[in-house]
């Protein structure tokens, strides 16, 4: 059997693009997100032009129980994954602390906190069971910075940054690379809901700017999970050339 990987988030942006370049290497690969025709697609596409073998599963990460019943429901030897991909994740909304909805704050706490940490408890124990692994978290520079209007955002990708960093001291002893992947701008679903459907203002956060793509992102995955077995890349972030940081970007 081929490596295995698992890769939450792939119907769409960096996890979609994601999923073909690991594809590309010949790993066998878990999709999950929650549109399962989307992940059907996916499938169909990965199997005949990569030749690899897939499985789709569909839930809500922030469901619990629904995360460890469908691991529970693959067969035993694609249980043990090599590559897992925490890509699942979303922000909901850009308001001053005062006027932030509820129903946005849980929805990014139990997504980009707990639902990763969901799926991080069984598969980092099966990690350490076999005593390997590598894990890719996707932060985000909002898990460094805090620009206005994005508290909750901000604060929890602050969470996937201590996490990250509090992973790869846990699992150090069991030989397990844990990375965190820190994008700027990436051209995905992901501002459209922010905006809750709004995509004249999602687009308008790209005006006069060349943002990223889930494949530039993908292609930095590429780079990481190839580099020889002995090399970890801690953490790097990523930006488009025209943005400096959360705060700078040039619209020329
Ligand atoms: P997209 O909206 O394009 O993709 C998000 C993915 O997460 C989708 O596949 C979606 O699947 C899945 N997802 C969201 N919520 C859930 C849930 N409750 N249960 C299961 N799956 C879920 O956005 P991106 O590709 O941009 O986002 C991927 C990651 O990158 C996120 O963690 C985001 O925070 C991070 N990021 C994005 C940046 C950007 O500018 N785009 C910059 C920095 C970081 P489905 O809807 O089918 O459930
Ligand atoms: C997404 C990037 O700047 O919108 O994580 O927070 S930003």
């Amino acid at each position: 059997m081929n490596k295995i990987a698992l890769i939450t988030g792939a119907t769409s942006g960096i996890g979609k693009a994601t999923a073909k370049v690991v594809a590309s290497l010949g790993y066998d690969i878990i999709i999950t997100g929650r549109r399962n025709n989307l992940l059907e697609n996916l499938s169909q596409e990965l199997e005949s032009q990569y030749k690899i073998n897939t499985k789709t599963l569909c839930f809500d990460i922030t469901d619990r129980e629904a995360t460890f019943k469908n691991f529970d429901s693959l067969p035993e030897d694609w249980k043990n994954i090599d590559l897992l991909v925490n890509n699942a994740g979303l922000a909901a909304g850009l308001e001053h602390i005062q006027d932030g909805g509820f129903d946005d704050w849980d929805r990014m706490i139990d997504t980009n906190i707990k639902g990763v940490l969901n799926i991080s408890k069984i598969v980092t124990k099966i990690m350490e069971k076999n005593m390997s692994g590598h894990i890719i978290n996707i932060g985000s520079i909002a898990g460094t910075q805090v620009y206005e209007n994005g508290g909750v955002y901000c604060a929890s990708k602050h969470a996937m940054h201590a996490l990250s960093q509090s992973m790869r001291i846990d699992l150090l002893k069991y030989g397990v690379k844990v990375s965190e992947i820190r994008p700027g701008m990436v051209n995905t679903e992901f501002g459209e809901v922010r905006f809750h459907g709004d995509k004249t203002r999602a687009e308008g956060v790209y005006n006069n700017v060349t943002p990223l793509t889930g494949e530039d992102i993908a292609e930095v995955i590429r780079w990481i999970i190839t580099l020889p077995a002995h090399v970890n890349i801690n953490d790097i972030e990523v930006t488009p050339k025209a943005q400096a940081n959360a705060f700078y970007t040039f619209r020329g």
